[in-house]
């Protein structure tokens, strides 16, 4: 060893955990594990926290699940003192929320922003991880007993390889990292490629300002309206009259939010009934729409009346017939991710807003000023590319991550691996926060983050008691739970679209699908390997 590594070594800071990311699963886990007394630092590439939150400030940026669910659970004086302003909150609210849950745990001062983690290998003596980091054009490395990655399902953005575009000579943006001061689009003509949740929200309020939109369709997706509007205090009232019945009661349902989930099947009713529960689930608004019947992720005949009721609503909300039908999906509802909107539809119907259907007329090149299409030239000064995510595993990957035996990205070349989403063969003292293989995206965001975190610090915890040093996933369980986790998938209607939950959106990305179907028996499962002494780890020290 030379003398300047020598001299690395010496100042080399040391933590009993590092924390990638300083998103809602970072933060928490920074706070669990400081419970655990151990030295941990969060390393997030961004300047603040909040993860998604704090990249996707597009206009109309929204959560689409009710705000008095999106919120920590873990602190009952947290979820009694913080008032959510509207149904579905803001982008800017739940920035708010974030920094205002690093002011009150006192998180600030154990994570390090405008930080990158590049790489992070194994070494089998001591047993430790050396975490490379990128901070402002240094490299240095920090090591650490563990690594839990903190990286979020939607944080990496999936850029198109569209001919041409870096020549764009306008403004082009990614909803997934707007700039922080907002975008004018007035007198602005603006080309929109993408059609899914990001695109939906904003199309109107972009609609609202510009001179014109056109609007680049691949797949048309399902919308159901959000019917936001500002919180009743005295539905606030109950909720928190209730908070901690009202969480466990949502752990028991299948995405784990308060959907009404109902456990009968589309064909149990008549056909005026069906009609009738879907019509007050669209009036209601909201992803609820999907548990109107148990049967609708899983049974093609009950999921195509939802497809037929859906399809009528968007006959009814655009003018011309011709564009309702483009506007039309033919999948499944709820295979792509279900989207809530306001006005989406209806914008089409505005005279400045039109859709270039990409199935009729692909894109074949961006030049400086235009989009163009197979058969014509779309003058525009801006390009929003709305156009997701490398969802679930776009994060993880673009980090080096060496184990004993070799790297992640050789290991999850033919898809991810994982067991439980928690942790991956091969790969010891490693830990994920809502990976594939767990509910994750199927699931309520927040409170799946919150089980995994205190999983992972119970586990932790139970280690230091033990005097145990390392714990790492079985191969064999691991194969076990993916054949589970793939058996689930195909009882249901998820793995029939192209859709992010397989990587079918990013190119080249192996088709897998990557979220666990049911958060109930998730919770069993990973409560039984834990009451089993970790079973399916081996543990040692
Ligand atoms: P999504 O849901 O992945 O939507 C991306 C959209 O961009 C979708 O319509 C894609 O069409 C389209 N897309 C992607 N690449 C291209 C290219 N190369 N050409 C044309 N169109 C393209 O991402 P969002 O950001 O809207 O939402 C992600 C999640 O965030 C959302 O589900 C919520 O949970 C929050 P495709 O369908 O692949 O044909």
């Amino acid at each position: 060893m030379g003398q300047v590594e020598e001299h690395e070594d010496a100042a080399r800071e040391q933590f009993d955990a590092v924390v990638v990311g300083a998103g809602f699963a970072g933060m928490y886990m920074l706070h669990r594990l400081r419970l655990l007394g151990l030295s941990a630092r969060v390393y997030e590439a961004g300047d603040g926290v909040g993860g998604t939150w704090f990249w996707n400030r597009y206009p109309g940026a929204r959560c689409d699940i009710p705000s008095m669910e999106y919120s920590y659970q873990f602190s009952d004086e947290l979820q009694q003192e913080w008032e959510w302003s509207e149904r579905y909150a803001t982008q800017p609210e739940i920035l708010k929320y974030a920094n205002h849950v690093a002011d009150r745990f006192n998180l600030w001062p154990d994570m390090q922003f405008n930080t990158r983690v590049m790489a992070a290998e194994y070494q089998a003596s001591p047993g430790t991880w050396l975490v490379t980091l990128a901070h402002e054009g240094t490299t240095e490395r920090v090591e650490a007993r563990f690594v839990v990655m903190a990286t979020g399902c939607l944080s990496v953005p999936n850029m198109p390889s569209i001919e041409g575009l870096d020549k764009f000579a306008g403004a082009l943006y990614h909803t997934g990292t707007w700039p922080r001061e907002g975008v004018d689009l007035t007198s602005k003509r603006v080309g929109v490629i993408g059609t899914g949740s990001s695109a939906i929200q904003s199309i109107p309020l972009m609609a609202a300002q510009a001179t014109s939109v056109e609007v680049f369709q691949r797949t048309p997706n399902y919308s159901v309206p959000a019917h936001n509007a500002p919180l009743d205090p005295d539905y606030v009232a109950d909720i928190k009259s209730r908070y901690s019945e009202y969480r466990a009661e949502n752990w028991q349902r299948g995405f784990g939010a308060d959907f009404r989930d109902s456990e009968r099947s589309a064909f149990d009713v008549t056909d005026a009934e069906r009609t009738a529960e879907y019509e007050d689930r669209w009036a209601r608004g909201g992803l609820a729409f999907l548990a109107a019947f148990a049967d609708l992720p899983f049974d093609d005949a009950a999921n195509a009346t939802a497809q037929a009721f859906i399809r009528e609503k968007i006959a009814g909300r655009v003018d011309d017939p011709d564009l309702a039908a483009k506007l039309t999906p033919s999948t499944p509802v709820g295979c792509k991710r279900l989207c809530v909107d306001t006005d989406y539809y209806e914008t089409f119907n505005e005279p400045h807003v039109s859709l270039v259907d990409l199935n009729e007329t692909p894109i074949t090149r961006v030049t400086a000023t235009a989009i163009e299409t197979a058969d014509h030239t779309h003058e525009v000064d801006v390009i929003v590319l709305a156009t997701g995510f490398d969802a679930m595993t776009g994060a993880v990957s673009k980090i080096d991550v060496r184990g004993p035996q070799g790297t992640l990205n050789d290991k999850w070349a033919q898809g991810p691996r994982a067991y439980l989403g928690l942790a991956t063969a091969g790969f010891p003292n490693l830990f994920l926060v809502t990976g594939p293989g767990s509910p994750s995206v199927l699931s309520n965001m927040l409170p799946s983050i919150e089980q995994h975190v205190e999983w992972i610090a119970d586990c932790i915890g139970y280690m230091e008691q033990h005097q145990l040093s390392s714990i790492e996933a079985d191969l064999e369980a691991e194969d076990n739970w993916i054949a589970h986790v793939n058996e689930v998938a195909d009882t249901s209607i998820y793995p029939k679209c192209n859709s992010w939950y397989l990587g079918a959106n990013v190119e080249g990305k192996s088709r897998v699908f990557m979220p666990y179907l049911g958060v109930p028996p998730y919770l069993e499962k990973c409560a039984d390997v834990v009451a089993r002494g970790y079973d399916g780890f081996t543990l040692s020290n």
